[in-house]
């Protein structure tokens, strides 16, 4: 059904994991339109199937994606750009996702494919990972949020390095940086991505839904505004099962059967 993403599910068939391979392998994943909206029905189709608790986005081995397809925008001119809104259009489908969105990085992740790991819930990278935001090389900048979510998962030196050399950084200085939650052998990047992911699904779908939310809105609120945001979320699960379920599972040293609501 897609050409250029492949979406298989793991796990019990109650809690499924739904996992999607870019696959344009011999371009290294580079992202173009049709790749984009691909990803973009595969997400939503696996958010809305209630039997999906959580997804991974990976590439190949040696690319998670070297970034926006350059063949594809090289004669853009701005009005081509601007008046299709280039790729944009599908570039932030995955921030409306909302079951988490776990990146299960191994070798480039530059440009584009730096901002499509960014945009999931959080990176685990193969110890061969590389990171970048080699734009400038190209004369242009990052379009899909590499100015903006690199400072905030890096700080200002570290992105404003990586902005204006292009240079990339390895998996040990993005861990150490804090772009990645987790650094494994490369060997071990989907094991480690799919323990992670089912390890979520084995939560409550509420309650990991409501985290994903509160934490997202420190990116784009002050402090006061999130914190009361939080604190409505809080209050709120007191109203679901699970919070019942858990809290009592916990009181009588069992292990909760959360029915995700
Ligand atoms: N676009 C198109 N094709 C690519 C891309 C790309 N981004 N990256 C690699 N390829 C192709 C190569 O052209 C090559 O094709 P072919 O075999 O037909 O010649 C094939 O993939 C293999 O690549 P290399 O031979 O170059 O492999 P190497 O191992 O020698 O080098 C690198 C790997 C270092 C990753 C190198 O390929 C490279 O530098 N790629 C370009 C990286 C880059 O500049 N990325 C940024 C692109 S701009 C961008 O992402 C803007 C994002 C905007 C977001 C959207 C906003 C709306």
């Amino acid at each position: 059904m897609y050409e250029t993403i492949l979406t298989r599910t793991e796990g019990p068939d109650s809690r499924r994991v739904g996992i999607i391979t870019l696959n344009r392998v011999k371009q290294l994943n580079a992202l173009n339109d049709q790749l984009m909206d691909e990803l973009g029905s595969a997400l939503k189709a696996f958010d809305a199937d209630a039997s999906i608790g959580c997804m991974i986005l990976t590439g190949s081995e040696k690319a998670f994606a070297a970034g926006a397809d350059i063949g594809a925008m090289a004669g853009y001119s701005f009005a081509d750009a601007y008046n299709q809104d280039f790729i944009t259009r599908n570039w932030e489908q995955i921030r409306s996702i909302r079951k988490p969105v776990i990146a299960a990085v191994s070798g480039f992740a530059l440009g584009g494919g730096c901002e499509l790991a960014m945009m999931c819930d959080f990176i685990i990278a193969a110890d061969n990972a590389k990171f970048g935001q080699p734009e400038i090389k190209l004369g242009i900048i990052p379009g899909a949020g590499g100015t903006q979510r690199l400072p905030r998962a890096v700080g200002k030196a570290k992105a404003m390095d990586m902005a204006l050399t292009g240079r990339m950084m390895d998996a040990v200085e993005a861990e150490r940086s804090g772009l990645v939650s987790r650094v494994v052998p490369l060997d071990k990047l989907m094991d480690e991505a799919l323990g992670a992911a089912l390890m979520i699904c084995g939560h409550g779908q509420t309650s990991v839904m409501a985290a994903k939310e509160s934490v997202n809105r420190a990116f784009e609120s002050g402090l006061s505004d999130g914190v009361m945001f939080e604190r409505r979320l809080f209050q709120s699960l007191f109203a679901t099962a699970d919070q019942k379920e858990g809290m009592d599972a916990f009181l009588n040293k069992r292990k909760p059967v959360f029915v995700h609501r």
